[in-house]
């Protein structure tokens, strides 16, 4: 059970020292040079009833966001046949909701959820408070992961968000796991927060039985009309150290780097690597906010002798069937015909995906 000392211990190691660590962790255990690519796509944006100081997505905030009602299943599957024909494994689904309410919007989510897996790709859905028998509804669906943060720590949160509880939060990751639904769950960085409360929410993760599948390290996007706007960027060496943290203490945890990389150096993101983070969204824009090219993406993957990850081989390697390193990677993505379907509405030629675009 890893604590606040142990992990501020690593955390202060010389970075040289701190990275070398991580990388042990990360060989021993993952795909050593596997990026894992994910998509997302915001199914229903904005006029969220929660208070959550760095959305722009809050109803209680002014921001360039309009709101916009649950997307059809079938447009949304045109999406996900393009990420798919594109080369990414993973389709998230966020929805600007405190929770799920059963009911016509939540079949509709299932049904949808069902139409994305039959496309092959993994199924991530971040939809807000669920219930466990909502979450089993979302798994016979064919949902695989669900995404739900802690954000910071117990101590920060209630300066962040004053609507929800973070017993709130950790009762439906336990509802998620119980369901047999992966869990997905990380948090920001840069939100006035210190050192400790950084720890102390990667240590609340790391002690989770079983510890999350993936752990989205957000580094805050400061957006006009939130009570954060204005924040400073955070430390780019503070953030690589977290993500040591995180990769050391969930040394089977897909580390993904999240929210944030628009405002980030090529060479912060190769430290990001180094230190163990193997996942990135791709795609030029996140829910709301932008996110890099995807050929920039793929030419700093390129530059640094990195491949997709294959999520089969990845499952391999963490059950021990085949050596990480001999883990196989996926293909590379199509960058045209991502860039083309997300810039001009699709142009995907992708034969026999029945994709309309
Ligand atoms: N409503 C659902 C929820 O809160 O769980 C799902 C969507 S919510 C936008 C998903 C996550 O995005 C949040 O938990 C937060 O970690 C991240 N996020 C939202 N706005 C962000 C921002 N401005 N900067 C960085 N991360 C952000
Ligand atoms: C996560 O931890 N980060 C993603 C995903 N899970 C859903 C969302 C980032 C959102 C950044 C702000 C926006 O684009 O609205
Ligand atoms: Fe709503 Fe999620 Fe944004 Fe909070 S983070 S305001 S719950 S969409």
């Amino acid at each position: 059970m890893p604590n606040l000392s142990e992990a501020r211990a690593l955390y202060d190691l010389p970075l040289n020292t701190l990275i070398f660590k991580a990388q042990q962790a990360h060989q021993a255990q993952q795909d050593p040079a596997g990026i894992q690519l994910c998509t997302l796509k915001s199914i229903k944006t904005g006029a969220c009833p929660e208070d959550c100081a760095y959305c722009p997505q809050s109803v209680h905030h002014n921001t360039f966001v309009e709101a916009e009602a649950l997307m059809e299943t079938e447009t949304i599957l045109a999406d996900a046949r393009r990420a798919k024909a594109g080369g990414a494994t993973r389709f998230c689904m966020g929805a600007a909701w405190r929770r799920v309410a059963d009911g016509k919007q939540f079949d509709s989510v299932l049904n949808t959820v069902s139409g994305v897996k039959e496309l092959g790709l993994e199924v991530c859905c971040t939809l807000g408070m669920v219930s466990e028998a909502q979450a089993k509804r979302l798994k016979e669906a064919g949902c695989d992961v669900y995404n739900h943060n802690l954000d910071t720590s117990r101590e920060h949160y209630s300066k962040i968000i004053t609507t929800r509880t973070y017993d709130d939060r950790l009762q439906t990751l336990s509802n998620v796991r119980k369901a047999g639904l992966e869990v997905c769950s990380g948090g920001i960085i840069g939100m006035g927060e210190t050192v400790d409360d950084r720890l102390k929410m990667l240590v609340e993760l790391a002690n989770l039985d079983p510890q999350p599948d993936s752990v989205p390290i957000n580094a805050l996007v400061a957006v006009e009309g939130t009570p954060l706007a204005g924040r400073r960027f955070v430390d780019s060496i503070e953030f690589v150290r977290t993500v040591a943290v995180a990769r050391i203490l969930m040394p089977k945890a897909m580390v993904r780097l999240s929210a944030g990389r628009a405002n980030m150096s090529d060479e912060t993101q190769a430290l990001c690597y180094l230190a163990g983070a193997n996942s990135i969204f791709l795609g030029e824009k996140l829910l709301t906010t932008g996110n890099p090219d995807i050929e920039e993406d793929m030419n700093l993957m390129k530059r640094l002798g990195l491949h997709p990850l294959h999520p089969d081989e990845a499952r391999r390697v963490h059950r021990g069937e085949i050596e990480p390193s001999a883990a196989q990677p996926a293909p590379w993505p199509k960058v045209e015909e991502l860039v083309a379907a997300q810039k001009e509405g699709g142009s995907c030629s992708e034969g026999g995906c029945g994709c309309s675009a």
